[in-house]
């Protein structure tokens, strides 16, 4: 029997997934048809923030999504509520009691302890952005309370977000405590919803509300929050009766424009292993394999 990990988790919806049962920092479900993934902080006492520890384990669990090949779309959201006051999050971005000078410890205590020096100071969160940025499947953001500094940035780094009514909010505090996600969180933000709000957003580091960031597009849905987590597996549902590869290949569409020569080199790539499936490139690889001319009498200059 799959454990409730979240007030708002149905446990009928889901299921363990093997060698993941012993996480700490996060939860890792798939659903019963065995197509949705769902990852989810799981540190609510302190609204979800991530330390080094919880970002190996976010990694662990998407990078196990994404080279499942019968995962088409992941859930990314907070378990909650938090059982100090009963406060609900996404994530709150990386956790400042563990902040060193050079960036974040790999572990609490490292100074005492001594530190494997060649993972000090990572700021192996961006890794975790790469990751969802460049899966080629859906990654949605649930977000069921608060997305915070570098938890605000997972959520604009999403193909989609869909938030609490009640308890989704969103604020930016990089400004308010000496850190900046110079990359995705803010440029790529300013791309969504425009620079005068993305500044806005990051300059006063104010709260806004599910509504708000609805209205300014940040958001996709703000729906009840009883009602959030059977609503992403609705959308995660439809997604899924879509083309897989039409999904792949408009995501890194998406994503290229944005992405210089890597987001290309990404394209390209699925353009190649899409032409790898034609007789033409077949008859390539025969040619040269049978040590003959390559016919392409066959093969139209298509227009
Ligand atoms: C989220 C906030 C607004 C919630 O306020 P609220 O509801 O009033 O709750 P609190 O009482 O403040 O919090 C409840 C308990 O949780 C602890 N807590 C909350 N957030 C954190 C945190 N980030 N780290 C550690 N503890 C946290 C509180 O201390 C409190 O504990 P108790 O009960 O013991 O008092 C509000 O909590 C808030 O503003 N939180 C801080 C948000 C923040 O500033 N986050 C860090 C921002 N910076 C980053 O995330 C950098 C990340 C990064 O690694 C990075 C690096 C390079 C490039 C990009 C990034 C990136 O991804 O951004």
């Amino acid at each position: 029997m799959t454990e409730r990990v979240s007030d708002i988790f149905d446990p009928q919806q889901w299921n363990d997934v093997a060698g993941f049962e012993n996480l700490t920092d996060v939860t890792y479900h798939h659903d019963l048809s065995g197509r949705i993934a769902r990852v989810a902080f799981n540190r609510p006492e302190v609204r979800n923030a991530f330390r080094p520890h919880t970002v190996d384990e976010l990694y662990a669990a998407l990078e196990n999504a994404r080279t499942n090949p019968r995962i088409g779309v992941v859930l990314l959201t907070g378990n909650g509520p938090s059982p100090k006051d009963g406060g609900w999050a996404f994530c709150s971005g990386g956790d400042q009691r563990i902040r060193g000078r050079d960036g974040y410890k790999y572990a609490e205590g490292a100074e005492a302890t001594g530190i494997d020096a060649g993972r000090g100071g990572r700021l192996h969160i961006l890794e975790v952005q790469r990751l969802i940025r460049f899966m080629p499947k859906v990654v949605m953001a649930v977000i069921p309370g608060w997305a915070a500094g570098g938890g605000h940035s997972l959520h604009v780094v999403c193909d989609l977000s869909i938030a609490s009514a009640e308890h989704g909010k969103f604020k930016q505090t990089d400004a308010d405590v000496g850190s900046f996600d110079a990359g995705y969180g803010s440029a790529y933000f300013a791309r969504q919803i425009g620079q005068k709000f993305a500044r806005e957003i990051f300059f006063l580091a104010r709260e806004y509300s599910a509504q708000r960031a609805y209205e300014m597009g940040a958001v996709n849905a703000v729906v009840p929050h009883a009602e959030l987590e059977a609503t992403a597996l609705d959308w995660a549902r439809e997604i899924l009766t879509k083309s897989p590869t039409a999904i792949r290949m408009l995501k890194f569409a998406f994503n290229a424009v944005d992405d210089g020569m890597v987001g290309q080199q990404v394209f390209a790539g699925e353009a190649t292993r899409l032409a790898y499936g034609t007789d033409e490139a077949v008859e390539g690889r025969d040619a040269f394999l049978e040590k003959r001319d390559p016919d392409w009498a066959p093969y139209p200059w298509q227009y």
